[in-house]
């Protein structure tokens, strides 16, 4: 079973793992360069199933990168707050104040200058995927850029994306965590998919990273008219927060149930055109959440 790979990940980060103070101050356990690999051809998908995974927030938010979005409000709009604690804890900061998290969001909902000032994350993810400004100024789409690459010359070694910009790091609510990802078509005319991401929250982040991975392969082959070939992940500094730990010893005690399977329900006339109803996934039974409270 796939989910095997990932939960004796978890059991070596937790055994093995070097234990430090990390930017948040909460404290990691982490081991550094893992790997991954996810068979996507057989229609099934890595979205775990030791513990539920909220996959269609994932999905809404790979289909906000694609948008180009930089502000909360998007997401918000689609009931995913997951990006809300970095301009929360922005706002609390400047305005003095210990405004709550659904108040806050209401503000940035209700009101569109208060959006624009609070709910911006600076040049993320979907800035530098659609819109990556060179020396020039000229704007670049790498998506776009793929797409036609993956159509015309599948064989290439440079078909990826990149969302490391480094003269724009310091704008950045978060600097990219899944920076870069690269496409490889093989000789069956599957896509397969690498993606890097130099931070793994174990624990918290990466369902969704792989999640989120998979919903997009399925875009891109279909699109490009490929079908969904192999996600494989890469992970730089991947760790478990302190704070998770007893979680995570209860998660892999757990035994894996069968991957769900993930159809597009329709082909869009571009990658531009999806939305979380065209994502079918079945037979998705998973164990019951585990919570756990993100580091900021
Ligand atoms: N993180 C993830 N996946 C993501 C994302 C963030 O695991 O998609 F955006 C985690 C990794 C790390 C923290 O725990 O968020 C980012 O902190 P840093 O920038 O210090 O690595």
């Amino acid at each position: 079973h796939p989910e095997y790979q990932f939960l004796d990940l978890l059991r070596r980060v937790l055994e093995k793992g070097d234990e430090r103070v990390d930017r948040t101050g909460v404290g990691t356990r982490s081991l550094f360069g893992e790997l991954l690999r996810f068979d996507l051809s057989n229609g099934q998908v890595p979205i775990m199933t030791t513990k539920r995974v909220y996959w269609k927030t994932a999905v809404k938010e790979m289909l906000w990168f694609l948008t180009g979005g930089t502000n909360i409000r998007q997401l918000l709009e689609q009931n995913v707050k997951i990006w809300s604690d970095w301009p929360l804890e922005k706002y609390r900061k400047a305005s003095g104040t210990d405004i709550s998290q659904d108040e806050f969001e209401g503000r940035i909902l209700a009101e569109d200058e208060f959006a624009r000032e609070w709910g911006e994350l600076g040049p993320v993810y979907g800035k530098q995927w659609r819109r990556w400004v060179d020396a020039d100024g000229r704007e670049h789409d790498q998506i776009g850029t793929l797409i036609e690459t993956l159509k015309h010359n599948p064989s290439s070694r440079r078909m990826l994306f990149h969302a490391w910009n480094v003269g724009e790091l310091d704008s950045m609510a978060l600097p990219p965590c899944h920076m870069v990802y690269q496409f490889h078509v093989n000789s069956r005319n599957e896509l397969n998919c690498l993606i890097f991401q130099r931070s793994c929250d174990l624990f918290l982040g990466s369902f969704f990273n792989f999640s989120g991975g998979a919903a997009l392969l399925h875009m891109l082959a279909q699109q490009a008219g490929l079908t969904p070939g192999e996600l494989v992940w890469v992970g730089g500094d991947v760790h478990i927060y302190l704070n998770h730990i007893d979680q995570v010893r209860e998660q892999i005690e757990r035994t894996p149930r069968p991957l769900p399977t993930m159809t597009l329900t329709r082909k869009p006339d571009s990658i531009d055109g999806y939305t979380i109803d065209d994502f079918e996934v079945t037979g998705y039974d998973p164990h019951p959440v585990i919570k756990g409270d993100v580091a900021v």
